[in-house]
């Protein structure tokens, strides 16, 4: 008999359900898609044939339905790998804890989790409209301090590389994490690739600079310059690299796809950014 999970450490709402995304067991289809913008559910799930279920709480909203014969299940996360936290662990327990006995169970359940969210680009030759498959998330955030993890395979090199060009940057320990390789060459086969970096905050953590004064100077140059095995950083968001690496870490397939609405490096924001987002939506639904 496995461990019980105390009552404190996996909060069970009296209706059964999980404390923050309110869904049962059976509400979580296989492949889930995330998105950051809870207005952003609908804009997908209606490309859905059915629709059997629409719950939420907070700024967790989740629709489950069929498209063709494929059960898919869209959560929206909100903003941040402090939401990843939550939605990546909340989602797990849902598939791989039986709720009764608040045991983990024997035969785990491995998800698909596909992100459809809003980016920047940093390179000359991303411009906005471009849809990016993420094939590494490099984590500025703190959330992998707190969960064991091992790097695999070109994650190693990388991340060498990285704490190197990246060594005068204080306090942050970067971390890396790849897409998984199957959902990378099928779902994101004709989409632009490149290395992500998910940031912890949208305007310093970003290189933007408004009234605050920023401890980072030139960011962006720093973070395009980087090169590393043929690999570069192409793009800025806030959630990739901790959907990539908790993932990893409970034992699901992850792959972000990102609707790049500005371009960093011509300081220019998309004035179509609803085509943008629906051509990410569109290129992913049609390869489920
Ligand atoms: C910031 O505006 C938000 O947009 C991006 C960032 O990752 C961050 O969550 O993604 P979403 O549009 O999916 O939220």
């Amino acid at each position: 008999m496995g461990q019980e999970l105390s009552a404190a450490d996996l909060i069970i709402n009296p209706d059964g359900s999980i404390y923050h995304l309110n869904l049962l067991p059976e509400d979580v289809a296989d492949t889930v898609i995330t998105v950051g913008d809870p207005d952003r559910v609908p804009e997908v799930s209606k490309h859905f044939d059915t629709i059997e279920l629409r719950k939420g709480g907070r700024e967790f909203i989740t629709h489950t339905g069929h498209l063709g014969k494929k059960r898919l299940t869209v959560v929206s996360t909100g903003i941040g790998t402090d939401n990843i936290d939550i939605v990546l662990n909340e989602l797990d327990a849902l598939v791989n804890v039986n709720f009764k006995t608040r045991q983990v169970k024997k035969d785990l359940r491995s998800l698909n989790i596909i992100r459809i969210g809003t980016s920047g680009a940093i390179q000359d030759d991303v411009p906005m409209g471009t849809i990016l498959a993420s094939s590494f998330g490099l984590g500025m955030d703190a959330l992998m301090n707190y969960y064991m993890h091992e790097l695999s395979g070109d994650e190693h090199s990388l991340l060498d590389g990285i704490k190197t060009h990246f060594s005068h940057f204080k306090g942050i320990s970067p971390y890396i994490t790849a897409a998984d390789n199957g959902l990378l060459n099928t779902i994101g086969i004709e989409m632009e690739k490149g290395i992500t970096v998910t940031a912890p905050g949208f305007y310093a953590p970003q290189g933007r600079q408004v009234r605050a004064k920023n401890a980072i100077q030139n960011l962006i140059p720093l973070l395009s310059s980087f090169r590393h095995s043929g690999y570069r950083i192409t793009n800025l968001e806030m959630e990739t690299a901790g959907i990539y690496a908790l993932a990893k870490v409970l034992g699901h397939k992850a792959l972000s796809v990102n609707a790049i609405l500005a371009s960093r490096v011509n300081h220019q924001f998309s004035n179509e950014p609803a085509k943008v987002i629906n051509k990410a939506i569109n290129m992913v639904l049609e390869k489920l």
